[in-house]
């Protein structure tokens, strides 16, 4: 009889099998969160989390999100959170958007006429782009908060691409530092949510993965002509991690028809975890321009 192979485990070490995930084209498991409404859903939403967090951050918009009768599905991507991979790397970023590609596949086989949303915050807004570039007229919608669309020109100068370009090739493992949660949302509690939640990796970005973001960047810069999607962008003119100056990129190259530029002023960069009225009003903005768009895509009335 063939030996039996011992059951696959999240880092956390918890058995897949007791866990909703996939297994993504190279055999990697992937931990999936699944928010189902209690009646028939009038549309799906996919949640691309950002870089060192994970999807269950998404609770309080996903709970939102279900309240207008959308399916909320996610999972932690490769190297983050409850999912496979060594932390914070990934081979190539394309990989970010073939497993985002995969899960939606399979969901939407369940529910093949719903239409289909992204949301996408830093990292996992760039993913969302490149999502949607892939598959054009696909998605009904994307929401971007604080999307990665360009290197800000802070911790990008023209010197520290190139070092980092050289070092990738000796030393691609070296950590560039951690970044300081302080600047990243006003909110204090949620600084301290963040700095305890064990699910997150507050590691120093790895030389090679600051390659793959740059990449991204490089990607998405050339995606944006390509652009059709609706999309809501929601962006902080304080936001020193992903600049405003990639919003108004955004908004200026996207062919889309459909498009809106929120800026939130003095705000940091996580939007969803700011101050009381910031984060209020962004709740408020996805639910009014998701409602709208599901009913535009005609979501939940009969074929
Ligand atoms: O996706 C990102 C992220 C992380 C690091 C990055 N570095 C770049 O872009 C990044 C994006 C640049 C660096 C220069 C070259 C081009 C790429 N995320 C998600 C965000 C950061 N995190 C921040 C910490 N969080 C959760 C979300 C937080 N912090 C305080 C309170 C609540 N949440």
């Amino acid at each position: 009889m063939p030996e039996e192979s011992p059951p696959r485990r999240t880092p956390q070490n918890v058995p897949y099998q007791d866990l909703p995930h996939l297994v993504n084209a190279d055999g990697q498991y992937l931990f999936c969160r699944y928010w189902k409404p209690s009646g028939t859903p009038k549309a799906l939403v996919f949640v691309s989390h950002g870089a060192g967090e994970h999807c269950g951050r998404y609770d309080d918009l996903a709970q939102m999100l279900l309240r207008l009768d959308l399916l909320v599905f996610a999972h932690d991507h490769v190297g983050h959170g409850q999912s496979e991979g060594e932390r914070m790397v990934v081979s190539d970023f394309q990989v970010f958007v073939r497993d985002v590609l995969q899960h939606v596949d399979l969901v939407q086989k369940d529910h093949p006429r719903l239409p289909v949303f992204l949301l996408g915050h830093s990292m996992g807004g760039a993913i969302a782009i490149l999502t949607a570039a892939e598959r054009p007229r696909h998605f009904s919608g994307m929401v971007l908060i604080s999307p990665l669309v360009v290197a800000s020109p802070e911790s990008a100068t023209t010197f520290k691409i190139l070092a980092a370009r050289v070092l990738n090739l000796v030393m691609p493992n070296m950590s560039l530092g951690p970044i300081d949660s302080s600047v990243i949302s006003r909110n204090k509690a949620e600084v301290e949510l963040y700095n305890s939640d064990p699910l997150i990796c507050r590691a120093g970005l790895k030389v090679c993965f600051g390659i793959q973001l740059l990449n991204a960047v490089s990607r998405v810069e050339r995606a944006l002509p390509r652009l059709t999607v609706p999309f809501l962008l929601l962006q902080g003119s304080a936001d020193r991690l992903c600049d405003s100056r990639g919003a108004y990129q955004l908004m200026g190259s996207a062919r889309s028809p459909d498009k809106t530029l929120k800026i939130y002023e003095g705000a940091y960069h996580v939007l969803h975890k700011e101050l009381p009225e910031v984060t209020d009003s962004v709740f408020q903005e996805i639910n009014a321009w998701v409602s709208q768009r599901m009913a535009a895509a005609g979501a939940g009335s009969p074929p």
